[in-house]
């Protein structure tokens, strides 16, 4: 590291660019995702003498969303670095992600000149202004001497409470002005713990419950956590629904598994939620999905006795009037509060148990045969079989139907799926994932269009050797909305239709291995030929457009809105 000296190998002081890159090895950074910038070439300059890979993408949004997959398999926030303007816009992609998703984060982004700011100099953006709704914190460093304790503040603001992304402008030239200032410690966040006097309240509601239901989600898990939280409620007897996008909470092969709140949620599992005698939410919010679009429960009164565990207190109250709100982070109330919720079972809470887990076995076990050659069925079978720890990752579609319905996530740490529904994140997610974890399968599932919006990091996988596997399910259309289309107006179709590369033959293009299925019985040999190559590989799906979901067919779907 280059060092300034006044003499005699005394150091009077660091640039501000090195003292951000000793900044993040002090918090243990080791990997950094980003597309370069002329307004940030010290930094550049600081990591090439560094301990930490940098992981050149081909567009900021992948970039973004990588760093974001990371901080969701760590729970330590995943760092990006791009370019100001154009590289900053791009990647709120993955900023906005972070924000929904509750994922630690942090954006460094090149800004102009300390003494250009507000004249509108080139790519000049206000970041305050621009990410001061999508993140926890936005922030401008403009003396080098402050970067430790401004660095390690945003590692602390990633982290704790409700975890989210913070952003950090960086003016050029305040990265190679020379300040001396002493690194900072580790940030180790604080967990919020759940009070005695409200656990021993919840203690009584749950021993009295004849019907309860818990529904995990949000953030801040760790594989421990998410299996003994599981543990509890198979010894209580306690049906588990996690949130939207949030399957890898429970195993789903667990007798307490009862299924998902996302789009087009079982409606048996409806049924068991709305008729509860007591919920207890843990780490989530019953936002707009998971809520069904605030049907499930009545605000603000939520109609069923409801138990809100969240670390962020300004989640608690804010849509919902729980009957008792328990601030604490879902990793501090498994580990301080389960024992004292102990309490001996009520008879017939078996039973109950057990019809929400038939429920979910029935709508689940068997995937229907759909229209065209290629099966669905055969795809989550392969997917089915993977070993157990393997990384789903994808973005939205109605592809993502047959995944978030059948597949058996048996692991926390195994879902990388954007609760913001934002198209093109399986890839970029499954790169992240994949230079996480070399020695596990990692699948990105896209659709055709899903693909594309982010299809060029293929191109980072190829050049950091990420052997992922990509699956695009190409129908030939933005079929989510192209479903809607025939809902709302059947027949007049529009703005839907996607004519779309050989895909298999773009991922070789790229430098990796493409494989095409188009008939029945083909799909399980492809995919384990693409996962044996051992380099990124992809296999293309032709899935028949009247497959649009599990259950019903594009002409259906139209005959039926113009049946009225
Ligand atoms: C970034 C972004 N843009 C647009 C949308 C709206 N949208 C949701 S699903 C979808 C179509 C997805 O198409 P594809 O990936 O081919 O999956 P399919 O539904 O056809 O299975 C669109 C356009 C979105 N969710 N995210
Ligand atoms: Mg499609």
């Amino acid at each position: 590291m280059k060092k300034f000296g006044t003499g005699a190998g005394e150091v009077a002081g660091r640039t501000g660019a090195h003292l951000l890159v000793a900044a993040l090895e002090a918090q243990g950074t080791d990997m950094v995702f980003g597309v370069p910038g002329e307004s940030y070439l010290p930094v550049l300059d600081a990591l090439h003498d560094s301990g930490i890979r940098f992981i050149t993408c081909r567009q900021e949004g992948g970039a973004a969303i990588m760093a974001e997959a990371q901080g969701k398999l760590t729970g330590r926030p995943g760092i990006c670095f791009v370019t100001r303007g154009p590289g900053a816009t791009n990647a709120s992609a993955g900023v906005h992600i972070a924000q929904q998703d509750a994922t630690p984060m942090i954006l460094f982004v090149g800004q102009v000149a300390r003494d250009m700011r507000h004249r509108g100099a080139f790519q000049e953006v206000d970041y305050s202004a621009v990410f001061g709704s999508m993140t926890k914190w936005a922030v401008e460093i403009d003396n080098p001497a402050r970067i430790p304790e401004l660095v390690s503040r945003a590692f602390r603001v990633a982290c704790q409470g409700r975890p989210g992304p913070v952003v950090i402008a960086l003016p050029e030239d305040m990265l190679a002005d020379i300040a001396d200032a002493p690194d900072a410690p580790v940030a180790a966040p604080v967990d919020a713990f759940p009070d005695p006097a409200a656990l021993a309240d919840l203690a009584g509601r749950l021993a009295r419950a004849e019907r309860p239901v818990a529904i995990l989600g949000g953030s801040g898990w760790t594989a421990d956590t998410a299996a003994t939280f599981t543990a509890f409620a198979q010894a209580h007897d306690i049906p588990l629904a996690v949130e939207f996008r949030r399957q890898m909470l429970v195993d789903a092969t667990s007798e307490v598994y009862a299924g998902d709140l996302g789009f087009g949620a079982n409606p048996a599992l409806l049924r068991h939620v709305k008729g509860a005698d007591l919920i207890l939410l843990l780490g989530g919010t019953m936002g707009e999905v998971p809520s069904q679009g605030y049907e499930l429960l009545t605000i603000p009164n939520p109609g069923t006795p409801l138990v809100h565990v969240y670390p962020g207190a300004e989640e608690l109250g804010r849509v919902y009037q729980a009957a008792l709100s328990i601030l604490a982070s879902p990793r501090a109330f498994v580990t301080a509060g389960l024992s004292p919720l102990s309490h001996s079972v009520p008879p017939a809470r078996a039973a109950w148990r057990e019809s929400a887990r038939a429920a979910y076995r029935a709508w689940t076990d068997d995937v229907p045969a759909n229209p065209g050659p290629v099966q669905m069925a055969e795809v989550v079978s392969a997917l089915r079989a993977l070993p157990s720890d393997s990384i789903m990752c994808n973005g939205a579609g109605n592809y993502a139907i047959w995944l978030h319905r059948f597949h058996r996530y048996r692991a926390y740490g195994t879902q990388l799926a954007p609760t913001s529904g934002s198209m093109g994140y399986g890839l970029p997610a499954a790169v992240g994932a994949k230079l996480q974890h070399p020695d596990r399968t990692v699948v990105a599932l896209a659709g055709d269009g899903c693909f594309l919006m982010h299809g060029q990091e293929f191109a980072t996988a190829v050049q950091h050797g990420a052997a992922i596997v990509a699956v695009v399910i190409d129908n030939g259309m933005y079929g989510t909305i192209r479903m809607h289309q025939e809902r709302e107006f059947p027949g007049r179709v529009l703005g839907t239709q996607l004519f779309s590369p050989d895909f298999a033959a773009l991922a070789r293009a790229y430098g990796g291995v493409g494989f095409t299925v188009e008939k029945a019985g083909e799909f399980q040999a492809a995919f384990d030929a693409a996962i044996a190559s051992g380099r990124p590989a992809l296999v293309h799906v032709r899935l028949d457009p009247e497959a649009i979901t599990p259950t019903s067919t594009l002409t259906g779907i139209r005959e039926k809105a113009l049946a009225g």
